[in-house]
């Protein structure tokens, strides 16, 4: 038989190594070849410590450039024992509406921040897909759980921020793949065809959202341009926001696609994109929904501590540049 052990166990602090096999199972000899080369692997890879999230904030704006960051650190976020580890980049993108969701729901975990080098040199083969986020032994039994998406459902399931009863639930889904989509370009970027701040900035006089059709008036092919496209998905999340009685997107209270709107409007309205949106836009609903999620107290407090990740530059085409800059709430950090 072959005995896979992930890398990543050998470094994980609270592993209890329950992987449900049985002696009878074991192959002894291929056992001891496996651990030999776990052994190897250990020694090369430097398990990651914990650090101060100002530390590698100063790391992170000192290296200025994503591509350069050479890090490898545990930030330990809320008090008590964590319950969660997720590795990330030091970028928001991907890991976002999870660490919303871990955040807004007091949730202790750890953020294994993995700077691109040593993502490169040695953690990229401690995942299972070789891709981030990665959600540690998200089954307490030693796995690690790869893909945005499946982490974000998981987490929220697991942190009550999934809807109340089956049918909230499909709605909740229905909302976030609607969010996906559209805000977030089906995963390929967060400035793309769908949705894009790049074009929103430079959208011409008078186009808002009610200038454009309804997002269900509009087919998938479509000759729109990348500003009304925006702008039809914006106008979207407001209908919903307007007939919303709690002001929540569904049911009574945050669910996930909440925290991925949040996000991206509270993206949109950094002052070198359009603070002005929800005026400029004729958004109010969107703009009213921003203010109170960015005042709920536990949001407040990840947006303005050091833990959250700084955003990067784009270009005026919305490409990514990859160089940090600074935000609203989010300023450089040159020292520890
Ligand atoms: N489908 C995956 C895509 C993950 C992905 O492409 N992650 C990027 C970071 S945002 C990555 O790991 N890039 C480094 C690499 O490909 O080695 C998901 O949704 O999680």
């Amino acid at each position: 038989m072959c005995l896979k052990i992930p890398v990543s166990h050998l470094y994980r602090p609270h592993d209890t190594c329950t992987s449900g096999f049985h002696c009878r199972d074991i192959d002894f000899p291929a056992m001891l070849a496996a651990l030999i080369s776990c052994v190897a692997a250990a020694s090369a890879i430097a398990p990651p410590q914990v650090t101060s999230a100002r530390t590698v904030a100063q790391h992170l704006w000192t290296t200025r450039q994503l591509f350069d960051t050479d890090i490898h650190a545990i930030v330990q976020c809320g008090s008590g024992p964590s319950e969660y580890r997720l590795a990330y980049m030091p970028c928001r993108n991907r890991g976002e509406i999870i660490r919303l969701m871990l955040e807004e729901s007091k949730c202790s975990y750890e953020l294994e921040v993995v700077g691109f080098r040593a993502w490169a040199r040695d953690v990229k083969m401690t995942t299972p897909d070789g891709k981030l986020p990665c959600l540690r032994n998200y089954d307490g039994r030693g796995t690690d759980l790869c893909q945005e998406q499946a982490i974000t459902r998981f987490l929220a399931d697991k942190l009550g921020l999934a809807g109340s009863d089956a049918a909230e639930r499909a709605a909740v889904d229905a909302m976030y793949c609607f969010w996906f989509s559209t805000l977030r370009n089906n995963g390929v970027s967060h400035d793309g065809e769908h949705y894009s701040v790049a074009a929103l900035k430079e959208a011409d006089e008078g186009l808002s959202a009610t200038s454009v059709p309804p997002y269900e008036a509009v087919f998938r092919l479509d000759p729109l341009s990348r500003a009304e496209r925006s702008l039809v998905a914006l106008k979207r999340f407001e209908e919903v926001l307007g007939a919303s009685k709690s002001g929540y997107l569904v049911g009574e209270g945050v669910t996930y696609p909440d925290l991925g709107l949040f996000y991206i409007l509270y993206e949109l309205a950094e002052d070198d994109n359009v603070p002005d949106f929800a005026a400029r836009f004729a958004l109010p609903h969107c703009g009213a929904f921003l203010d109170r999620m960015s005042s709920r107290s536990q949001l407040a407090d990840f947006l303005t501590s050091p833990r959250r990740m700084p955003r990067y530059a784009r270009d005026p085409s919305g490409s990514s540049t990859y160089l940090y800059v600074a935000g609203r709430a989010s300023p450089e950090i040159l020292e520890a």
